[in-house]
């Protein structure tokens, strides 16, 4: 399929969506983001992808939300716009998604990062909510989606100023998973989607969905949760070929069923 603001690809097992909007640092306009949950569906139905990563370039991931496209919006025009729900197709999809960032991931472009399971990130990378700079605040899950991952004294400073945290500083508050080269960011990205597409297809879902859960349930209702989830595995082919690859210490062969 041809899309005006992003490209895709395919890696191995591993479905790629870049940002195509440089001159603009990706700024994310409506016909990005219907672009990208366009494409994540579509790679969410293909069964040939396990696993799905979301990058831009290495100047910019995304610099925010399209400033000059909201910049004379009512409020009643950004309700009826209803963007959100865009956004709200990403959390649908089953498969794993990790977002590869290099340089500016700011404002929708960090909510965007952050609605992906994962993060790897470039040394080039900064994160930041700098909404307060234009004045608003983050919209996208930014006030949400921090706070549960840095914690709160870090997310409100960052919000309440601005201010931006470089890659180092979000690996060890717990933002991304890893930092690598500016040079080598995407293809590690797209090394451990690969990896990650390498693992039982079901049980993978399923342990994106338990993970997710720990976001959204009280610590019982989780545990209840992941106990019916790791239950229902055993009905599958795969369960039984792993536990038996194991005892007969062969590799396991995957059928996702
Ligand atoms: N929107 C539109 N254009 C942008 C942009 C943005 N967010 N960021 C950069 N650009 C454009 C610039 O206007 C410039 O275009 P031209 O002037 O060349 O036409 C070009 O990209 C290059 O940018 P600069 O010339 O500014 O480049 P610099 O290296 O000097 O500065 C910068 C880079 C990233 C520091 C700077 O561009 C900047 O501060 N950008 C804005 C960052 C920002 O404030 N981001 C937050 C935006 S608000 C929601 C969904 C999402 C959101 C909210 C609700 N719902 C669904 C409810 C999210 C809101 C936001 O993200």
């Amino acid at each position: 399929m041809d899309y005006a603001t992003i490209l895709t690809s395919v890696t191995g097992r591993a479905g790629l969506i870049q940002l195509n909007r440089p001159q603009q640092l990706n700024a994310l306009n409506v016909t990005v983001m219907e672009e990208v949950a366009t494409a994540l569906e579509a790679f969410d139905q293909d069964e040939r992808i396990g696993c799905i990563v979301i990058t831009g370039n290495q100047r910019a991931f995304a610099a925010g939300a399209d400033i000059k496209e909201m910049a004379d919006a009512t409020a009643v025009e950004m309700l009826l716009r209803d963007n959100i729900k865009r956004w709200d197709r990403i959390r649908q999809i089953k498969k794993p998604i990790i977002a590869a960032v290099s340089g500016y991931c700011l404002g929708g472009g960090c909510e965007l990062a952050m609605t992906c399971d994962l993060i790897i990130a470039s040394e080039s990378a900064q994160f930041g909510q700098p909404e307060v700079n234009i004045g608003v605040m983050p919209g996208a899950g930014g006030t949400q989606r921090l706070t549960r991952a840095i914690g709160k004294s870090k997310a409100m400073e960052m919000v309440l100023t601005g201010r931006s945290m470089g890659a180092r500083e979000a690996e060890q508050a717990g933002l991304v998973a890893r930092v690598v080269p500016v040079e080598a960011y995407l293809d590690e990205a797209l090394k451990l989607a690969n990896e990650i597409a390498s693992r039982p297809p079901i049980a993978v879902r399923l342990a994106k969905e338990a993970v997710n859960k720990a976001f959204e349930t009280p610590l019982s209702d989780g545990l209840d949760y992941e106990r019916r989830l790791f239950y229902f595995l055993f009905a599958t082919d795969d369960q039984k070929e792993g536990m038996r690859a194991f005892v007969e210490k062969r590799p396991a062969e995957w059928h996702g069923r």
